[in-house]
C-alpha cells in the first residue's frame, strides 16, 4: 500500500493532522517532541466512484465518493543539527524509510520558533522551516551511506563492482533507482568511486528529493495572517488546518454535523443539540472553509498521491457485465496504481499468480479487449482473464 509520512519541526501540528486523517489516537499538545514513537494509521484519497455512472450502485461508497486507504506515518520533529544528535535525534528518521511521498509540515501562522518553542503569531517566518527539514533528511541519508562507505570503496577496487548496485543494496527499502544514482552523481558533479565525505554531502542533497518527493502542507492556517498566507501559497504550499479538520470528524461523528472529509461544508441537521460555544465554533470553521475550500487535509493527502506520486485509482471486476466480483459484489475493490501502467501491472497487483497467468483483459465500460500494452486510466474498469484463479 502506499505510505505518506508527515515530517517537520516540533509542534507544527504533525500529529494533529494524522488524527484528523486517520480518526486513530496519538497524543497532541502544545510544547516540543510530544511525539517520540511514530504513529501509524490509514488515511484515505477521495475520489468520484465510477458507479455513479452504472445502473448499480457498488454499496461501498458514500453518496458517490470513494475512499481509498494509504498509510499515513506520523513521525517525531525534527530540529536543526537532529543529524548530528540534537533534539531526539534523527534515528527515527528510518521511519521514513518505507514513505513513498513525504508531507512536510509547516507551521503557517508562524508562531512557534525553529525548535517547536512558541512565540508570537507571526513573528517566525515557516518558509525558513523548509529547508531546515531537506538538509536534516540529506545528511541523514548521507550518515547511512557514509557507514559503509570505507568498505565500499575497498570493494570498488574490484572492477567488477558495480558503486550503484553497492549504494543500492545499502540503502534497500528506501525505493532509491540505480538510474537515481547515477543521475545524483552526474548532478553533484562528482565520482562515487573515489569520492570523499564531503562528495558525499552534495550527493545526498541531490539524491533525497529523488527518492522521497516531497509536498508542503502549511497548518495552522487557520491562524495565519493574510500576508503568511500568500507567503506560503507563493512558495506552493497547500493550506491545512488540521485542527479544523479534526473537529469537524469528531462533530461528524458525534452526529452533530453531517461531513464528509475534504467536503467544502458540512450541514448542521439539529441546532438544538449545539451549545452557544459548539455554534460559534463550527460558525469560524464554515467561515475559514469558505475562504479556502474545505480544510485542506483531503487536499494535501490527494494531492500527495495523485499528483506528487503520480497515481491514478483502476477498478477490478471479475463480471465485466455486470461490474462484480465472484460473490455479486460491485465495484468491490479499488487499487492505485502508477500513471503509466498496464492491463498486466494491475493483474500482477491483484494477485501474482493472476499476473504470471495473464491472458488478456477487458474495459468493462466498453466491454472491448485492450491490448496488453494499453495504458491504465483513472477511472478504468477492468475484466482481467488469467490462467490462474
Ligand atoms: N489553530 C490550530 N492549531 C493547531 C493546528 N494543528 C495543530 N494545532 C495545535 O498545535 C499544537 C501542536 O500540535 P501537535 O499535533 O501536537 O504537533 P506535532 O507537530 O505533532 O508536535 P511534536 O509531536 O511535538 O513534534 C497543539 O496545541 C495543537 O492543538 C491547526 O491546524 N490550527
Ligand atoms: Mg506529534
Amino acid at each position: 500500500m502506499i505510505t505518506l509520512a508527515l515530517a517537520g519541526k516540533p509542534n507544527c501540528g504533525k500529529s494533529t493532522l494524522y488524527r484528523a486523517a486517520t480518526m486513530a489516537p496519538a497524543e497532541i499538545a502544545n510544547y516540543p517532541f510530544t511525539t517520540i514513537d511514530a504513529n501509524r494509521g490509514v488515511a484515505y484519497v477521495r475520489v468520484p466512484c465510477p458507479c455513479t455512472a452504472l445502473s448499480h450502485r457498488c454499496g461501498v461508497c458514500a453518496d458517490g465518493i470513494r475512499y481509498v486507504a494509504v498509510h499515513l506515518i506520523d513521525v517525531a520533529g525534527l530540529v536543526p543539527e537532529a543529524h548530528t544528535g540534537k533534539g531526539l535525534g534523527n534515528q527515527f528518521l528510518d521511519n521514513l524509510r518505507q514513505a513513498d511521498a513525504i508531507i512536510q509540515v509547516i507551521d503557517a501562522s508562524g508562531g512557534t520558533d525553529i525548535e517547536g518553542n512558541p512565540v508570537d503569531p507571526g513573528s517566525f517566518d515557516p518558509l525558513d522551516e523548509i529547508p531546515m527539514l531537506k538538509n536534516e533528511m540529506a545528511m541523514w541519508l548521507c550518515g547511512i551511506i557514509e557507514k559503509h562507505w570505507a568498505k565500499m570503496q575497498r570493494q570498488a577496487q574490484s572492477r567488477t563492482f558495480s558503486i550503484y548496485t553497492g549504494i543500492a543494496e545499502i540503502l534497500a527499502g528506501l525505493s532509491i533507482r540505480e538510474e537515481h544514482l547515477v543521475e545524483a552523481e552526474r548532478d553533484a558533479g562528482i565520482h562515487l568511486r573515489t569520492a570523499s565525505p564531503s562528495d558525499l554531502v552534495g550527493f545526498s542533497r541531490i539524491l533525497m528529493p529523488r527518492a522521497k518527493p516531497m509536498i508542503i502542507a502549511a497548518n495552522k492556517a487557520d491562524l495565519a495572517s493574510p500576508e503568511l498566507i500568500a507567503k506560503v501559497r507563493t512558495a506552493g504550499a497547500v493550506l491545512t488546518s488540521g485542527a479544523a479538520e479534526l473537529a469537524l470528524r469528531s462533530a461528524a461523528s458525534a452526529h452533530l454535523i453531517t461531513y464528509q472529509p475534504g467536503d467544502p461544508d458540512f450541514a448542521i441537521p439539529d441546532e438544538g443539540k449545539l451549545n452557544p460555544a459548539q455554534k460559534t465554533g463550527l460558525e469560524k470553521m464554515r467561515a475559514y472553509m469558505k475562504q479556502y475550500n474545505g480544510t485542506g487535509v483531503q487536499t494535501i493527502i490527494n494531492t500527495a498521491v495523485l499528483e506528487l506520486l503520480d497515481m491514478i485509482v483502476v477498478y477490478p471486476v471479475e463480471d465485466e457485465t455486470h461490474f462484480t466480483d465472484g460473490q455479486g459484489r460491485v465495484l468491490p475493490d479499488a487499487f492505485l496504481m502508477k500513471k503509466g501502467s498496464t492491463p498486466h501491472d494491475l493483474a500482477y497487483q491483484v494477485h501474482t499468480d493472476i499476473g504470471k497467468g495473464f491472458l488478456y483483459a477487458v474495459d468493462a465500460k466498453s466491454k472491448m479487449r485492450i491490448k496488453e500494452s494499453t495504458l491504465l486510466k483513472d477511472g478504468d474498469i477492468i475484466k482481467i482473464v488469467s490462467t490462474a484463479k
